[in-house]
């Protein structure tokens, strides 16, 4: 789509002056503020010993004004779709929500049944660059899985990675099943069981030492439990923060949300205008001690872990440490493309960064139209009813909505 194309590069023309812009205006004051201030000052101290009309900023890599260089390369996903084997296909992975195989127990409780497999797999991060990642079911993030509060849930666990894991969930359950003691051996298994509660955004993690090398290389999902009265129908969505040691340094060389460095950037998240969106939004990100995500062109109700139906704070950027996450609700009152992205902006330069593309109505052509990854080959142990079928054929208790796909009205607790 020739037009989308233009009003892309306009935006990424426009984000390089902005960010000129700032960093003029930032070193201005930093000038100003040497130039005001009478003692204890570098810059001053460095200015007498010069000629009085010459002006050195110390404390850089030369004379004048400094430039600010993001550490490491920049670089970006633009032919994403002919890479080879992606982390996964961010696209499908927003509004995937897994149920699981659904059955009632004797006592008319909801049973909802997940296969998970670890397994290693060679992964495309950025163009180019191969990873040797740990993976749940073949991608990152894994699956993100769902129930409402008061189901039973029960996740068949099969270790087929070279290294022991386990599976570690964020929430209420008994010991045995929190997936810290029992240490899976690569072709062991155990069948993860316990009750869906509280309501909330929560994650799951391997939780095998050390903790860095088994989470950073992969191994991470979402897990969903919805109120048993539903929230209000919006079209959902799910945002892992990460990032990626593709030299094993322990720092960061890629970050990324959903997986692929700036993946929305080219391939816009499309809503509808005055709809509400609700992003659940969880920061996984090994080594640095922050992540965030800030919202253009508008604010956000944030709803802290999830665990409450009253918003804690009304933003535009939220700022997370691992492990931590949120739900934003928001909607656009004016159409066009509008950024989204970390606002600790080394990330956002690294590939935390995408686009919202609000349209007046969804019979505006898709200019998203990357498949890649529909046909997504889950481990042969994976009944792919349990991981694709489902997502379509929801018996929902909050409202999902497949982009393209008419809303479906809400139906109530099970
Ligand atoms: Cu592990």
């Amino acid at each position: 789509m020739p037009r989308s194309k233009i009003i892309l590069i306009s935006i990424l023309l426009a984000g390089s002056l902005t960010t000129a812009v700032a960093i003029s205006s930032f070193f201005s004051g930093v000038l100003v503020i040497a130039q005001n201030n009478n003692n204890n000052n570098a810059f001053l101290k460095e200015d007498k010993k010069t000629t009085p009309r010459e002006t050195v900023v110390t404390g850089g890599h030369g004379t004048g004004y400094n430039t600010v260089r993001t550490t490491g390369d920049v670089l970006d996903s633009i032919n994403a779709d002919e890479r080879t084997d992606l982390a996964i296909d961010p696209m499908k992975y927003l509004r995937e929500f897994n149920y699981g195989k659904v059955s009632t127990t004797d006592n008319g409780t909801t049973l909802r049944e997940f296969t998970i497999v670890a397994q290693d797999k060679n992964l495309e991060v950025s163009p180019g660059v191969f990873m040797d990642a740990w993976t749940f079911n073949g991608t990152i993030p894994g699956p993100t899985i769902r129930a409402t509060e008061g189901d039973l849930i029960k996740i068949k666990f099969l270790n087929n990675g070279s290294k022991p894991h386990t599976m570690h969930f964020h929430g209420i359950h008994q010991s045995q099943m929190d997936g810290v003691f029992e240490i899976i051996a690569p072709g062991g298994s155990f069948t993860y069981e316990f009750t869906a509660e509280p309501f909330g955004l929560f994650l799951y993690h391997c939780h095998m030492q050390p903790l860095e090398e088994h989470i950073s290389k992969g191994l991470y999902g979402v897990y969903i439990v919805d109120p048993k009265t539903p929230r209000p129908p919006a079209d959902e969505m799910v945002m892992v923060m990460n990032g990626y040691d593709t030299d094993f340094d322990m720092e960061n060389n890629f970050y990324t949300v959903n997986g692929v460095p700036n993946y929305y950037m080219h391939h816009p998240i499309q809503i509808e205008k005055d709809k509400l969106i609700r992003v659940y939004l969880v920061n996984t990100l090994e080594f640095d001690q922050i992540n965030n995500f800030h919202l253009h062109a508008n604010l956000f109700h944030l709803y802290r872990t999830g665990t409450s139906l009253v918003p804690d704070e009304y933003t535009d950027i939220v700022t997370f440490s691992q492990g931590e996450r949120g739900i934003l609700e928001f909607s656009y009152k004016y159409p066009g493309p509008y950024m989204f992205h970390a606002h600790k902006t080394e990330f956002a330069e690294k590939g935390w960064t995408g686009l919202f593309l609000v349209k007046d109505d969804q019979s505006e052509p898709d200019v998203t139209a990357f498949t890649k990854g529909e046909n997504a080959v889950y481990p042969s142990e994976i009944n792919n009813d349990t991981f694709t079928a489902q997502t379509k054929t929801k018996e929902s208790q909050s409202t999902v909505v497949s982009y393209g796909e008419q809303q479906q009205p809400s139906q109530g607790g099970s």
